[in-house]
């Protein structure tokens, strides 16, 4: 009997470690850590985006559970080194002439006209068109770092089929990705958990024109939730 309780009770410090580790990113390698929670079906169960890894887990390594590709830089999360760092070079150069022009970028404060309340804290551009041509093919490539630790995190995103016409202006959010002119934004970004002071830098391109970029910055404290 003495003998069976102490196995018992061997088992159940053995299983609460694996737990323990699993949760502990910082004590294990990632990989280590990684191949840990896929082995155990607790966490293998829910995986939202598919990219083999669990949404648990995802909340971890600051990556977005229902987006493969959190960064944008064609790598799976799974697959790719710095899952939260966009691999592709921001453009810094192009033909044609400037044709945007940044008229507002905010990432705190932000205000939904709509419904006239105030917003949860974004980044939000206001773009317009100075050109002639109506601009398709639209890219925004931004960066966030953080000011006290010098972290950096960047993401490339696609604009699809936004477009903005001569003399047009619209505003481009990232957040939820829910409506039209909003983007998916990764809610486990430094943007979301994390309090110091920040600086985004934003690129924005265009086919066939020169891009333009632009500096925001963001005091210590949180994003804030909309009340
Ligand atoms: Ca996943
Ligand atoms: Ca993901
Ligand atoms: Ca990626
Ligand atoms: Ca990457």
């Amino acid at each position: 009997m003495t003998m069976s309780n102490q196995n018992v009770s061997n088992q159940n410090v053995s299983t609460q470690t694996k737990l323990k580790s699993a949760f502990d990113i910082k004590a294990l390698a990632m990989g280590t850590a990684l191949s840990l929670m896929l082995t155990t079906p607790a966490f293998a169960a829910a995986d939202q985006d598919k990219d083999g890894i669990p949404d648990t887990a995802e909340a971890l390594i600051h990556t977005d559970p229902a987006i493969a590709d959190t960064d944008g830089d064609g790598t799976n999360d799974l697959n790719d080194k710095t899952p939260v760092f966009s691999e592709i070079e921001p453009q810094t150069a192009g033909n044609g002439k400037v044709s945007i022009d940044i008229k507002e970028a905010l990432v705190e404060d932000n205000y939904d006209y709509a419904l006239r309340k105030d917003a949860t804290d974004h980044l939000e551009l206001l773009l317009k068109n100075t050109g002639k041509q109506t601009l398709s093919g639209m890219n925004v490539d931004y960066q966030i770092k953080n000011l006290a630790t010098d972290e950096m995190e960047r993401y490339h995103v696609q604009l699809g089929k936004f477009t903005l016409a001569p003399g047009e202006e619209q505003r481009v959010h990232f957040d939820d990705g829910v409506k039209p002119g909003h983007f998916r934004a990764n809610p486990n970004s430094m943007y979301k958990t994390n309090t110091d002071e920040k600086q985004f830098t934003v690129w924005i391109s265009a086919s066939g024109y020169q891009p333009v970029t632009t500096n925001i910055h963001k005091d210590a404290g949180g994003a804030e939730q909309a009340d």
